[in-house]
């Protein structure tokens, strides 16, 4: 085991010495273009976003502060999401390399086709799980952020957007839905960035947050971010169309990108999700992630209960007693198939 280890602490140095040759011998190459290629001193930088191999970093140093450089990392580093905070060091006035990323206080992931997780925005302390009456809102998949936040001990906002389409008899079911979330107490927030109605409210509840917009395509996350942050034209958020027939989202952000309020808080625009992923959860943490769920923990009769036929259940108990809904147990269920 001893002799194991030192040999991975050998790989990873020998790896980083590569690395770091490498690293040397590209600054001292002569320039392919007239920029110096001397590696300017460490500093401190904000990931703002990540594509590709390329990363938009925000300098925070006092000279260059809040100029984005465009930046590549040391391979000996971990994948580096929206969000992070950075050592960097600049490379011409434009550019520059990362050479170390600094302690993360949160870390939200999201699991890929290959079932890897894939991190989309990390130190973010809030996500808004956005939804609208069109494309329609599906229990389930609000279910599973709403398990991530609590996991990631993030505070959830739900946001209703598109509040300007809601029509009473076909929107029953998601102002029913609606309900009992704000009844779990979970904050519901209603606006429409068309209308321009809830922006003020949501800003407010954010202002002290680095929040993450999460959801479906097509319902208007970039939209909103465009809203709170006042961004003009040339910085703001790409906003798509939906594609018509289906009512569903074009996927037009492709990448999750950081944008300042103006006064505090952070917003982080997110792709929308494509297909119902797999969070690598272990079935208690989504037991705990159903916060109502959780007084009813180790009060069924039998000790393994799987809450489906057993005697005594108590979780069971609290539904017909009208301490759970239907919906959220069933939306449980079928959360625990897809682990
Ligand atoms: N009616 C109405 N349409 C809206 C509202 N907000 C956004 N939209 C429209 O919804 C469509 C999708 O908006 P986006 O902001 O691109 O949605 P998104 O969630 O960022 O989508 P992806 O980037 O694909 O994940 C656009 O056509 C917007 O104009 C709203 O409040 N009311
Ligand atoms: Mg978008
Ligand atoms: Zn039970």
């Amino acid at each position: 085991m001893a002799k194991r280890r030192l040999s991975d602490q050998q790989r990873t140095r020998i790896t980083r010495n590569q690395a770091d040759r490498q690293q040397r011998l590209r600054a001292a190459a002569p320039a392919q273009d007239d920029s110096p290629e001397e590696l300017g001193p460490e500093q401190p930088g904000l990931v703002i976003c990540h594509y590709g191999q390329q990363l938009e970093i925000e300098s925070l140093a006092p000279e260059t502060a809040g100029r984005i450089f465009r930046c590549y990392q040391r391979t000996n580093l971990p994948a580096l999401a929206t969000g992070d905070r950075v050592i960097w060091q600049s490379d011409s006035e434009t550019s520059g390399v990362v050479v170390a990323l600094q302690p993360r206080s949160s870390l939200m992931a999201r699991p890929n086709q290959q079932a890897t997780l894939r991190p989309i925005a990390a130190n973010v302390t809030a996500v808004a799980i956005t939804i609208a009456p069109l494309p329609q809102a599906f229990a389930n998949l609000i279910d599973r952020y709403l398990v991530m936040a609590e996991h990631l001990g993030l505070q959830p906002v739900l946001v209703l957007n598109k509040t300007d389409l809601l029509e009473a008899e076909r929107d029953a079911e998601l102002e029913a839905m609606l309900a009992n979330y704000a009844g779990i107490g979970y904050t519901v927030l209603r606006v429409s960035t068309r209308a321009q109605l809830g922006i003020a409210e949501l800003k407010a509840q954010l202002s002290a947050h680095t929040v993450v917009f999460v959801g479906q395509s097509g319902v208007g996350k970039s939209s909103l971010v465009n809203a709170l942050s006042g961004a003009m034209a040339e910085e703001s958020a790409a906003v798509g169309g939906m594609s018509t027939g289906h009512e569903k989202g074009t996927h037009t952000t492709t990448a999750a990108r950081l944008y300042h309020l103006p006064g505090s808080g952070d917003l982080v625009d997110s792709p929308g999700i494509r297909e119902f992923g797999l969070w690598s959860l272990e079935p208690q943490e989504v037991f705990d992630g159903f916060v109502e769920f959780r007084p009813f923990r180790g009060a069924c009769r039998f000790r393994d209960c799987k809450h489906l036929q057993e005697p005594g259940c108590a979780l069971r108990a609290a539904v017909d007693e009208g301490h759970i809904s239907p919906a959220r147990l069933a939306s449980y269920f079928f959360l625990l198939e897809t682990l």
